[in-house]
């Protein structure tokens, strides 16, 4: 099939221009001015922005948490993330505790997603323990495509020691690759639960202060000072405050290789949600907590100066049934809230629209860093002949409502619920298949397992 999209705004990393874009097949084939294509489709995208389709390297489908798992799977997650504009996920499979294999982690991620995914996608490896086994696989998974990895400094199922964490980040920078790092002090917040527990505080209002921005921040410092030593690259995964953004500046101030992600739930909410009356503070638990308007501020005027590389989501979705599980203790609240399919919406509306970010600078956080830091550019990540044709239409002149009702994850809650947005995303390709159009989800299932290089940023 062929498609002509006529007369909108082409963005990339580089800037914006008024081209047409031809797609044939899977692939992009021609942008440039007025374009002619015999027997193509011709859409009119004047005034309408055109993004290289978005990458959402954090994602968690079908995940285990707290004993439940997460309301959106592979199936209905990817199809919100599609029409939200999120072209590519990269999920976080696992390795699990107790002798087991990065293989048998692979292979239950793809047993989870393979044939049910509306967009493409990708999986990171979370290396939970390590023996010389596991270290002879960390090639087996890049020969899979799967060059990026993940390790935990926090939760009792996923937690590595220092001497772990040193000989893991040693490893994957020898391999070319590097790790992105749940950075929370685990000690401290354990014994600042027990203290919680002890007095009797066991409403959501306790989360963010049993798991406090000194106690990421310490654990960033910890994996920098780690990593230097072991001279690898790393990546802090859900940054969200200044003191831990600190320790990140300073780290690459003395020359280090430090990537830097952080999500829509940090930018936009603050920590004042976990003390709603009713209990639905429960619907903002998540970890690292939401934190307070200064750090928001920081962390927006570190996209602006291109100090944070990317925004993810950390889509990890649960319905108020699955929440009120921690209702009489807030600790046993499953951890997570949905995202994929607002995250380009919302950073165009509160940050492009209020001038803390350019849309050149959110194609970059978007689609152009990720696409690069996760191996697949410039097949991904760019408008440019050559590449998949993954394109998002987005429309600055529509508005929206952020609504439970209407949205398309499998929950009944939403944390940006009610949030107003200046824009919106009608029109989204996916390798030249017109998926997403005129709002509503077209195709299925096209999504397909896309084989990584490593990390080029
Ligand atoms: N944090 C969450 O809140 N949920 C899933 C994983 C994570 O790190
Ligand atoms: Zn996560």
């Amino acid at each position: 099939m062929k498609y002509l999209l006529k007369n909108g705004t082409v963005v990339s990393g580089e800037g914006s221009r008024q081209a047409d874009v031809l797609i044939d097949g899977e692939k992009i084939v021609d942008v440039g001015r007025n374009l002619d294509a015999e027997g193509a489709e011709i859409l009119d995208a004047a005034g309408k922005l055109l993004f290289p389709g978005f990458i959402d390297g954090h994602t968690h489908f079908d995940l285990e948490v707290a004993g439940t798992v997460t309301a959106d799977d592979f199936e209905t997650g990817t199809k919100a993330a599609l029409l939200g504009g999120t072209t590519f996920v990269v999920d976080y499979a696992s390795q699990d505790k107790g002798g087991h294999t990065l293989r048998e982690g692979l292979k239950k991620w793809h047993d989870k997603a393979d044939g049910k995914c509306s967009c493409d996608y990708s999986f990171h490896m979370s290396v939970v323990e390590w023996n010389p086994e596991t270290e002879a696989e960390i090639q087996d998974m890049i020969d899979e495509g799967i060059t990026s990895f993940k390790l935990y400094m926090t939760y009792p199922a996923m937690i590595v020691d220092d001497c772990d964490l040193y000989k893991i980040l040693k490893k994957l920078g020898q391999c070319g690759c590097f790790a992105g790092v749940h950075c929370e002090n685990a000690g401290v917040i354990d014994a600042l639960i027990a203290e919680a527990k002890k007095e009797g505080r066991l409403g959501p209002e306790n989360h963010p202060l049993v798991r406090p921005d000194t106690m990421e921040a310490e654990a960033v410092h910890r994996l920098l000072a780690i990593a230097k030593e072991a001279d690898a690259p790393v990546m802090i995964v859900h940054l969200t405050n200044k003191k831990a953004y600190e320790e990140v500046m300073a780290a690459r101030k003395k020359g280090q290789t430090v990537y830097a992600e952080t999500c829509p739930q940090y930018l936009l909410l603050e920590d004042s949600v976990y003390s709603k009356p009713d209990f639905e503070g429960a619907v903002y638990v998540c970890a690292p907590p939401i934190r307070k308007k200064e750090d928001q501020d920081c962390l927006w005027e570190a996209l602006g100066k291109e100090e944070i590389q990317t925004v993810a989501t950390d889509q990890c979705s649960f319905s108020l049934e699955q929440k009120a599980l921690g209702r009489e203790d807030f600790t046993k609240i499953p951890g997570g809230l949905p995202g994929v399919q607002t995250r380009g919406t919302l950073l165009y509306t509160y940050g492009v629209r209020e001038g803390k970010i350019t849309e050149v600078q959110m194609c970059k956080l978007l689609s152009e860093n990720p696409a690069k830091l996760y191996g697949v550019y410039p097949r991904k990540g760019v408008i440019q002949p050559g590449s998949d044709a993954d394109i998002v239409i987005l429309d600055p002149s529509r508005e929206d409502v952020i609504s439970a009702k209407t949205h398309a994850y499998n929950t009944d809650n939403n944390p940006f619920e009610g949030f107003k947005l200046g824009c919106k995303i009608d029109d989204v390709f996916l390798r030249g298949h017109h998926a997403v159009a005129g709002g509503k989800l077209k195709e299925e299932k096209l999504g397909t397992f896309i084989r990584r290089e490593k990390n080029m940023l």
